[in-house]
């Protein structure tokens, strides 16, 4: 009796310890933190970043990057009026790695259900047959970049990288007025 008692007891005790080892784990990459302490910084200065105050423009110019990412997430545009827009991937790897598009959608698109059905069009370039989609670049590598026009009504509209575990990033809202 006494060798079964202690012997549950220690598998008490192991279960206690796992379950503790696993909460002090952090699932939060560094670079949330980075972030939090630039834009933190900011805000002490009148002048907000330029990637969230865009001017309204019709021609626009979106950077990609190695490291999966826009460098501008709000685009303001006029409605009515055609827009250019142009991704640029100013990094150095291969589209088949580091790839990226920009897909604009139509408003109240269900993004992640977009996103799945993106990842199956891989030999469409990760662009399914939807028509959520308003407008969408190439795929693009390191070097490359790809222009697109299209003319939206007042709203607002997502856009995204379609490549595989890029759009929870590599996101943002074009603001037509
Ligand atoms: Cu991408």
């Amino acid at each position: 009796m006494k060798k079964l008692f202690s012997f549950t007891g220690l598998a008490i005790a192991g279960l206690f310890i796992a379950s503790c080892g696993s909460g002090e784990q952090k699932d939060k990459p560094a670079v949330d933190h980075s972030n939090h302490e630039t834009s933190a910084t900011t805000t002490s200065t009148p002048v907000a970043e330029p990637s969230s105050t865009a001017a309204v423009s019709n021609e626009v110019v979106v950077e990609s990057d190695d490291q999966m990412k826009y460098n501008i997430h709000e685009i303001k545009v006029k409605a009515g009026e055609p827009v250019s827009l142009t991704l640029k991937h100013v990094g150095k790897m291969a589209k088949e790695v580091m790839g990226h598009n920009l897909v604009v959608l139509k408003a109240g698109t269900d993004i992640t259900a977009f996103t799945e059905a993106a990842l199956k069009a891989k030999d469409k370039e990760y662009i399914p047959e939807s028509a959520d989609i308003i407008a969408h670049t190439k795929l693009i590598g390191g070097g490359e970049e790809s222009k697109i026009e299209f003319t939206l009504e007042p709203g607002t509209y997502d856009y995204i990288c379609t490549f595989p575990g890029h759009a929870g990033i590599m996101k943002g809202k074009i603001i037509a007025e």
